[in-house]
């Protein structure tokens, strides 16, 4: 287990408080543990909020291995009925991993606005497949799979006074943000719309963080950051985890410094992509201010339909956009292909960006949750599971919608309403997560593009693709041009390369 050696220091059934100088910045466990054998500035102990009888004692004595609170399961042991709240449960992710913990034990707790219905209605789309109201949801979640998650509606950056309360109130020993405005074109539209997706992200997360000092300090936030934060540098520079490797060096002048530890580069790739890097400093800073502690998560680009409680039932569905605006790559090329729309490459399709199916995904944050930072340590992982162009991505699901559906696809170039680079270097380093966390993807891009098939050609998801189908071609552009994407090139030889064996369930 990967996390069978951490300690009631990594716990956040720890209680610090009064125990250690919280303006201590930068003091190490190593420090302490020096300073316990009579060498170092200190001591620290600290007292369990689960098992008050240990009295007070040292937080590095116990491991999860041997604490009874910690149960084993099969992505790490895992605190017994751990309480996560996650922000915006009623998401894409958000929704799917609500169930995914509460199956796994946790006590799952949630808030939403339901701004991202609103949102999505505002281009005039909806969903493809189709979701149902939170009430019906929570009330389906009991019935099918006998899970109780606590709800309330909140506005986390309108209404911080209900959210502090709520957190006062459900103590979350881990808080999942997931709650943020996660569209790239939807904050190129206008001055109004760049301006509400900064604002909502990046003050919404800031008041997170002033609430987490106040009311939960030994919780991690567990924050949906971007791999768009690093953006494509021309210049070939790999995609560190957030920051330097200990051996980097910067070479200047004739002179070299170490850049061990600092923080990587940003060259974020529209208004909502900066908002994350805001993000990363706030909550960077905060973990240096107060001892918090944070995983923040580079995820790629993320696709997919599956996992086993949101297929359990038709009221249990996750969301899934095919829209300009909240259609991420993979989801609109799937839905295309359905409606026999040539597939959109943006440009020349050869951009590369990294990718990971919804259930990884969910894998990724449980064994991120298993295994929290210890308090002070903030820390980033880059979320993916593979990396491809968006021309193989269109060649994939061509192939897979041709050969195993019999579907006709054909694919298009049309022109780029974005400002990237389509030729480029791209090196992202994505181990932390396999080799600290124990992650294993489990899902081939083609085993999810396939199941994806499987859900959307169902007669009245593909009535409901075919509805919106006028909302496929973009019209927003980053230059501020108004006006529908002209197509360049329809691409007549579609690569099928042999398909092997499809998964089926
Ligand atoms: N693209 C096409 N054709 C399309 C749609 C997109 O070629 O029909 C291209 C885009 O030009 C872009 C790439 O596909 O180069 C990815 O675009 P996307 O819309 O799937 O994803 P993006 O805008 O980058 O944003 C999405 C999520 C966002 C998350 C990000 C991860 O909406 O929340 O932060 O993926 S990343 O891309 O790594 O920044």
């Amino acid at each position: 287990m990967h996390n069978a050696a951490c300690t009631c220091w990594n716990c956040p059934a720890i209680d610090l408080t009064g125990k250690v100088d919280f303006r201590a910045c930068g003091q190490s466990k190593e420090v302490f543990a020096q300073g316990q054998e009579g060498q170092g500035e200190g001591y620290i102990v600290a007292e369990c909020k689960r098992r008050p009888e240990l009295g007070l004692y040292d937080p590095m004595s116990v491991t999860f291995e041997e604490c009874p609170e910690w149960k084993r399961t099969p992505f790490g042991y895992l605190l017994d009925n751990m309480r996560v709240m996650i922000l915006g449960i009623d998401g894409y992710l958000g929704w799917t991993l609500a169930l995914w913990l509460a199956a796994l034990g946790c006590e799952v707790s949630g808030v939403d606005n339901f701004a991202r219905r609103g949102w999505v209605s505002e281009r005039g789309a909806h969903s493809v497949v189709p979701i149902r109201g939170m009430t019906e949801r929570l009330h389906a979640a009991k019935e099918v799979l006998g899970l109780g998650i606590n709800f309330r509606r909140i506005d986390v950056l309108n209404e911080r006074p209900k959210l502090r309360e709520f957190m006062d109130e459900m103590k979350p020993e881990v808080i999942v943000h997931y709650g943020e405005c996660p569209s790239a074109p939807y904050s190129m539209i206008d001055l109004d719309h760049a301006t509400y997706v900064q604002q909502n992200n990046v003050l919404g997360t800031l008041g997170v963080l002033f609430m987490m000092r106040d009311s939960v300090p030994e919780s991690s936030l567990v924050k949906l950051g971007t791999m768009g934060e690093y953006g494509a540098p021309l210049t070939g520079r790999p995609l560190f985890e957030g920051m330097f490797p200990a051996d980097a060096v910067l070479q200047w002048d004739n002179r070299e410094w170490s850049m061990g530890g600092e923080l990587t580069p940003r060259d974020p790739v529209s208004f909502y992509h900066v908002s994350k890097v805001q993000d990363t400093f706030n909550i960077y800073e905060a973990c240096k201010y107060w001892w918090l502690r944070s995983y923040d998560v580079m995820q790629g680009v993320i696709y997919g339909v599956h996992t086993d409680q949101v297929a359990a039932d038709p009221r249990l569905r996750t969301r899934l956009d095919m829209d300009e605006w909240f259609g991420t790559v993979i989801n609109r090329f799937v839905s295309q292909a359905v409606a026999g729309f040539p597939l959109t490459l943006y440009g020349s399709g050869e951009q590369i960006r990294g990718f990971i199916a919804l259930e990884d995904a969910m894998q990724c944050m449980t064994r991120l949750i298993t295994q929290p930072p210890e308090p002070g340590q903030y820390d980033v992982v880059n979320q993916m599971s593979g990396f491809y162009s968006v021309r193989q991505l269109a060649e994939t699901v061509a192939r897979i919608a041709s050969t195993e559906f019999s579907l006709p696809v054909l694919i298009q170039r049309v022109e780029n309403p974005r400002v990237e680079s389509d030729i480029h270097p791209y090196e992202p380093i994505f181990s932390k997560l396999p080799d600290r966390f124990g992650f294993q993807p489990r899902v081939p891009l083609e085993d999810e593009v396939y199941r994806m098939l499987e859900l959307l050609t169902q007669p009245h998801i593909r009535q409901r693709i075919n509805e919106k189908r006028h909302l496929i071609l973009p019209r927003t552009w980053w230059s501020g041009l108004k006006k529908q994407v002209e197509t360049l090139e329809i691409i007549e030889e579609i690569k099928y390369e042999p398909t092997r064996k499809a998964f089926r369930p």
